[in-house]
């Protein structure tokens, strides 16, 4: 450990595909890293690997929602996306040196200024360009947004690659290690549970219960192959919330339930046995401890 202390952050790694964002985590953490390979392309802050050193760690998340044009889900993924973005120390925005800047650079060039979160242009694959071509695409990007810095590298070669992480982990603040220094994937799945069954929670009781309800996932077991158990919570402030989400005769958590776990299946391919609670904490969100359990940072 060094002696400023242990250094720690997030980076949001997007690009369209092809720019070579596997082969960039893939030369940075080298045989350490899994890639995350669940059925889901879609949760919220999917970690695709840590990168630890003495100094400190770095988390690098994809989020999927800024590079996936609009389905039925999209809304709900932009905004997921967005606030993935916000929560990251920086973001790293890959690009192909050997190909003009199209329709999927555009589009997360759009989701990208509106985060106030540094963005960081990664132009990639110049060793298959030459240096007289490489200022015009830097020129051409840079007049699309303002850029934090900007990085030329070979991801495939390690050209910069090193120059990089170095920069990012300069830039990163004192922070504590998230993971331990073997663990190099995590498990978001329980994100994007939680944010679903919140998600049908809002809209189900329209005005009657405040955006502060929570949703815990209590516990996740897999029955066989293709059977998921999971049980959730849903925390809410008020008793009257409590009987709200209930609803007559449980028809309201009922509802909540069916329309959850179908969104649920169809983002992790698993069947899912969902079982929902209701419980009233008074005031969480005042709670340091309440507000990490439920999944909330300062
Ligand atoms: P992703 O879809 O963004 O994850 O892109 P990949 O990492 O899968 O890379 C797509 C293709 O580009 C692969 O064939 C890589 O080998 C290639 N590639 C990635 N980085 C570089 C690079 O720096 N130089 C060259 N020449 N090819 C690269
Ligand atoms: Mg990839
Ligand atoms: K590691």
């Amino acid at each position: 450990m060094s002696e400023q202390g242990f250094k720690s952050g997030f980076v949001a790694l997007v690009g369209r595909p092809n720019v070579g964002k596997s082969t960039l985590l893939n030369k940075m953490i080298g045989e350490k890293i899994a890639i995350m390979s669940p059925k889901a392309q879609t949760t919220r802050n999917k970690i695709q690997g840590i990168y630890t050193t003495d100094e400190g760690q770095i988390v690098f998340m994809d989020t999927p929602g800024i590079h996936k044009p609009h389905n039925s889900l999209g809304d709900f993924m932009v905004k997921t996306a967005m606030s993935a973005l916000r929560e990251a120390d920086m973001v790293w925005f890959l690009v192909n040196a050997d190909e003009p800047r199209g329709a999927g650079d555009d589009f997360i060039i759009n989701r990208l200024k509106d985060t106030k979160t540094p963005v960081y242009l990664i132009i990639n694959k110049i060793d298959l360009v030459n240096p007289a071509d490489l200022l015009t695409i830097i020129d051409d990007y840079r007049q699309q947004m303002e850029f934090a810095e900007i990085f030329p590298i070979s991801a495939l070669k390690g050209d910069g690659v090193p120059e990089l992480l170095d920069f990012a982990m300069d830039k990163m603040a004192e922070g504590p290690q998230y993971y331990p220094a073997d663990q190099i994937t995590d498990h978001p799945e329980r994100f994007i549970m939680s944010e679903l069954i919140r998600e049908k929670v809002l809209q189900l009781t329209r005005q009657e219960v405040p955006h502060s309800v929570a949703v815990v996932i209590d516990k996740i077991e897999r029955q066989d192959e293709n059977h998921l158990h999971v049980q959730a919570t849903i925390v809410v402030e008020r008793p009257t919330q409590k009987n709200i989400v209930i609803g007559k005769q449980g028809a309201m958590i009922k509802e909540i339930g069916v329309r959850a776990r179908k969104d649920i299946e169809r983002l992790l391919g698993d069947k899912i046995f969902l079982e929902t609670w209701v419980k009233v904490e008074e005031r969480w969100r005042d709670k340091p401890q309440a507000l990490q359990t439920y999944g909330y940072k300062e």
